[in-house]
């Protein structure tokens, strides 16, 4: 009998039990992240849910149809939004809310507030959820440092000041993978406690992979750079095998099995599009936080992306990021372009 993998599966290592260690390697800590993240985590669980019964519950379809009791329809993106900022505010420890969903920031009242601000996609991947295709929540948190009135200047900052970063992903299993600075950490929930379980600790990225991930059919409309390292990829002239293309259309899917497997993502500027299509403090920011802290990287195409400053809360940057190697290659091809022009 294998005794160490049996008190191994009775002593559960729950994400709140998870960041409570490690909030108390600082005795000042006021517990407030961890109150955070605990109301993160039931719009997570939320979400889940209500993904896994979408069919079920008529979740799917378009926000504003009635259903036949006549009552509203909320489309699930729409649902997840609310949930979220619900979850937030109530949390007592938010100041600012940017959502994807919508259009301005969100102010919390005085008596709610607190010192955090988050930056989320409440339900990334949209186009794939009535064909039942993994779909993910996308979060990131900064400290507001003062105590005068918030403003969008509080969230307009670069990515390497974010505290924390992670997404949740609703797929085969329902996975919240983490970063507070040290590290990378994946949870999967388990359905009959109801808790997310430390799975996957300490995620570092492979150096190198096999896998690009990429919108081919915008290929035509690419710059010189991508068109490049693409050519590369499948057909390589140093020997090496040519790499296999992996493109689900979900940021959350794309990039977790890229932190798993290896390889790249991109979502590069085109002719079309010259900032590219992902945003800059939902999408962007949390992803590079997190390729970062398992040991990659992440680059824009200029610059690394943690070092943009973006001056709108709905912006765009293209991104390249994943294993160390991949993105440096796809560096190195900028770089050369940038001399010969
Ligand atoms: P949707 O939410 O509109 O499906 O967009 C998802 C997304 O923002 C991101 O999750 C994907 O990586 C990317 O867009 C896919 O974009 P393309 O459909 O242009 O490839």
């Amino acid at each position: 009998m294998d005794h160490a993998a049996d008190a191994h599966r009775t002593d559960l290592m729950t994400i709140t039990r998870f960041v409570l260690n490690e909030q108390s390697k600082y005795p000042e800590s006021r517990g407030d992240f961890t109150i955070l993240l605990s109301h993160i985590v039931l719009g997570c669980k939320f979400v889940c849910s209500a993904v896994n019964k979408a069919g079920l519950a008529k979740l799917i379809g378009l926000a504003g149809e009635t259903n036949i009791q006549g009552e509203e329809q909320k489309k699930l993106d729409v649902l997840s939004n609310d949930v979220f900022v619900n979850a937030l505010i109530s949390s007592g420890r938010t100041s600012v809310l940017v959502s994807e969903e919508d259009e301005e920031a969100t102010f919390v009242e005085p008596s709610h507030r607190g010192k955090y601000c988050v930056v989320f996609d409440p339900l990334d991947g949209s186009s794939n959820i009535d064909c039942g295709v993994s779909i993910g929540t996308i979060f990131g948190i900064y400290t507001l440092d003062h105590t005068d009135e918030p403003t969008t200047e509080d969230v307009l900052k670069p990515g390497n000041e974010m505290v924390a970063a992670g997404y949740c992903m609703y797929g085969s299993s329902c996975m919240l993978v983490l970063s507070t600075g040290t590290g990378v950490h994946g949870f999967t929930l388990d359905p009959s406690l109801g808790e997310f379980i430390l799975t996957h600790p300490d995620i570092k990225i492979p150096k190198k992979g096999n896998i690009y991930s990429v919108n081919e059919g915008n290929a035509q409309n690419w710059d010189g750079p991508t068109t490049k390292y693409v050519e590369k990829c499948k057909f390589p002239k140093d020997g090496s095998p040519a790499k296999s293309l992996r493109y689900v259309g979900s940021m959350v899917a794309d990039v977790h099995r890229t932190l798993l497997y290896g390889g790249i993502f991109l979502y590069p500027a085109d002719k079309k599009s010259p900032n590219g299509k992902l945003r800059v403090l939902y999408e962007v920011f949390p992803m590079s936080f997190l390729m970062e802290q398992a040991g990659g990287q992440a680059f824009t195409g200029q610059k690394r992306a943690l070092d943009l400053v973006p001056e709108k809360i709905h912006e765009r940057s293209p991104i390249f990021l994943g294993s160390y190697d991949d993105v440096e290659e796809i560096k190195a091809l900028y770089a050369e372009d940038e001399k010969k022009n």
